[in-house]
Parts: C-alpha cells; structure tokens; sequence
C-alpha cells in the first residue's frame, strides 16, 4: 500500500487567479488547483486533500488560522505519513515557525510550500515546488518519515521552517535561511543532508519545564500537541531619532505581555538614560523584553557592546540568531504556556525546535 500524505490547502497565490473586473489576484477553489497538477497520480504516495472553507490570502492569517491548521494535523496525524500545507508566501515563514513550536517532538514531515505565481500561470513556480514537496514529505528511513520537522520548501531549497524569512517579493527564491543552512537540495538528485535535520535525538527535555500544563494531547508516538498562542505581543523596531512618546507609548499598552525589540547589528540599543528607564520599569512591570536584531543574519549578543550590556543589566532576554518571525512565535507560545519570567528567559533563550543556534 502507498503512503498516504495530507495535502491541506490554505490560500495563496498558488490558487489564485485574476479577477476580470479588478486585475487583483483572488483565490480560487481546490478542486480547480489540483487539475492542474495531474502528476500527483505519478507520485509514490496517495494524496489525500482537505481545504479551508474559504482560502486566504496569508495577509489574512492570525492566531486563530493557526490553531484551525494545527488541530488539523493533530487530529490527522496518526493516519498520514506526513502533511503537505499550501500557504502564501507572505507569512509562510510566521505560520512556519507557529507550528514548529506547537508540535513538540513531532515525528513527521509538515511541510508549507506556496508559489510566486499562480498554477494556472504558463511560468508558474508552483507545480516543482508542490510535486517536490510530496516527494521530500514521502521519503522514509527504516519505515519511519526521515523529515521530522516543520519546514519550508521552495525554489529547489528545503528549509527549517523557523529558521526562515520572506526576502524577495520578485524571485522565485523568495525565502532565505540567514543562519541555518538549508536541509535539502532539489537538483538531479533530491538531496537531503541528513545531519542538518532535527530529529529524536535532539535533546528538548529542559523545554517542557516550567509550562502549564493547559490544553495539549500527546500521541502515541511521543508527539506533543499544545494548542493556543498569545498574541499580545508587539515589536517595537529601533531607528535612530526614535522618541520617548513612541518608546513610552508601546511599552505602556495594557494588553500587551510581550515586546520585540528589534535593535541594530548584533543587539546594539540607544543608552540614553530615557530609552533605559521605560524599558526597565516596563520590565518591572512583568512584561518580557527580548532582544533581536534587524540585521537578516548574525546574532544578538547582549555584553558585546556597551550598547547592549545595560540591556542585559536591566533583564532583557536574548534572541540570539532566531528570526524575528521564530522569535515572536515563540513568544506567542510561552506566553500562553509559561507564566514566570525565569521559565520563560529559559526556554526562550535555548533550541526547542532547532529555531537558534545554542550557545551554552
Ligand atoms: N499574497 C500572497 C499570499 O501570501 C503572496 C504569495 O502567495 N506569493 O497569500
């Protein structure tokens, strides 16, 4: 018997098509999607489908998307070899990193792919990037998924997923992976560099520490599913000239339990003693602070500079070399599942799901 793969279909440009009255790009239905791919039958594994009700672009999406997707993989997962998610690229790299952190130990394949141009496009990108995702999703090591991760694929690079970020709006290589490289090749070969992949092995104990444990299923496998994320969360992005009323007035919104904030180089802040004191009585006040920087690739390190040092002085929690996109959902995450500041500089500043480069 073949394999059996979930394809589950989002939205995106991969099934849009032109309106004749606006020129704007719109979804369309699925069922039209997949005529255009009839090489799926060719495949060596059984695709099976399931779809939004109604397709989004990926500027639409939000946490509840996101919770509606995971529970279609936790309730799918014991009867599929792995899952396959056509998503648009604009957030993919957010929706990405958002699973990542809600499949902890996941022993198979989730795989978001996507296009730049539509299927139905004679230059389309779309039919490589799916077809070969079902591939990559199929390959198996002992009977066991050898992809064991949440991930992108697109333009001939597979990549961790929460390592990843939009960076070309134009090229059909519009994702980047600054500070991971990327897990396999689509070439003449498909080639996967099985020591870049995260697997069992993978030590992730710690990262259960300190989380509720509120609202998760484990399966039988050792797949731990938790459900919900936080978003009160804003990220606050530094640029030179910025002013105490813009610092003091994201720092005091009431809602929001979580800031990201976006510095230069490798952690570097403004250390006029105005910027420090918001940040430090918005510390005092229970909201978490953490440290990521606007270049694409690198790292924060917090002590480097003078200019990062007193950040760390006053508690603010590192985002080594994460993306922002890895960062924030991995806020939206212990925000929901860990309520004390210690569990949460913990589990933030080390790998759960391979999203950081450790360095202790
Ligand atoms: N706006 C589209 C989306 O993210 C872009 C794409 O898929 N290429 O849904």
């Amino acid at each position: 018997m073949k394999p059996k793969i979930l394809l589950i279909y989002t939205g995106g440009t991969i099934g849009m098509i032109k309106d004749p009255e606006t020129g704007a790009l719109k979804a369309f239905n699925f069922s039209e999607l997949l005529i255009h791919v009839p090489e799926i039958k060719l495949l060596s594994c059984e695709v099976e489908t399931c779809s939004f009700d109604e397709p989004i672009d990926s500027s639409n999406m939000n946490i509840a998307y996101w919770d509606a997707l995971a529970s279609v993989v936790n309730e799918n997962y014991e009867n599929y070899l792995g899952f396959v998610i056509l998503h648009g690229s604009d957030t993919m790299s957010h929706t990405g990193s958002a699973l990542s952190f809600m499949f902890e130990n996941i022993k198979k394949p989730v795989i978001l792919t996507g296009s730049q141009l539509p299927i139905g496009d004679l230059r389309t990108d779309a039919k490589e990037n799916l077809i070969t995702s079902l591939q990559l999703a199929c390959l198996q090591n002992d009977e066991q998924p050898l992809i064991q991760e949440v991930c992108i694929y697109f333009e001939y690079q597979l990549y961790r997923a929460n390592r990843t970020a939009k960076m070309n709006a134009e090229h059909f290589e519009a994702f980047s992976s600054p500070n991971y490289p990327p897990l396999a090749i689509s070439g003449v070969n498909l080639k996967v560099d099985r020591d870049l992949l995260w697997g069992a092995s993978s030590d992730t104990a710690f990262a259960k520490a300190g989380l509720r444990n509120n609202r998760y299923v484990t399966h039988e496998d050792g797949m731990i599913y938790r459900s919900g994320l936080d978003n009160n969360v804003v990220i606050l992005k530094l640029f030179p000239g910025i002013s105490p009323e813009v610092v003091g007035a994201v720092c005091n919104i009431s809602s929001v339990k979580g800031i990201l904030l976006e510095t230069y180089g490798s952690g570097n802040a403004p250390t006029e003693p105005w910027f420090i004191d918001i940040l430090r009585s918005t510390i005092q006040r229970g909201v978490y602070i953490v440290n990521i920087t606007q270049c694409r690739g690198g790292a924060v390190v917090m002590g480097k500079y003078e200019t990062s040092m007193i950040l760390r002085q006053i508690g603010v929690v590192s985002g080594a070399d994460m993306t922002t996109e890895a960062a924030l959902a991995k806020m939206m995450y212990l925000l929901h599942h860990c309520d004390d500041l210690a569990t949460f500089k913990l589990v933030f500043e080390r790998s759960i799901r391979g999203e950081v480069t450790p360095t202790y």
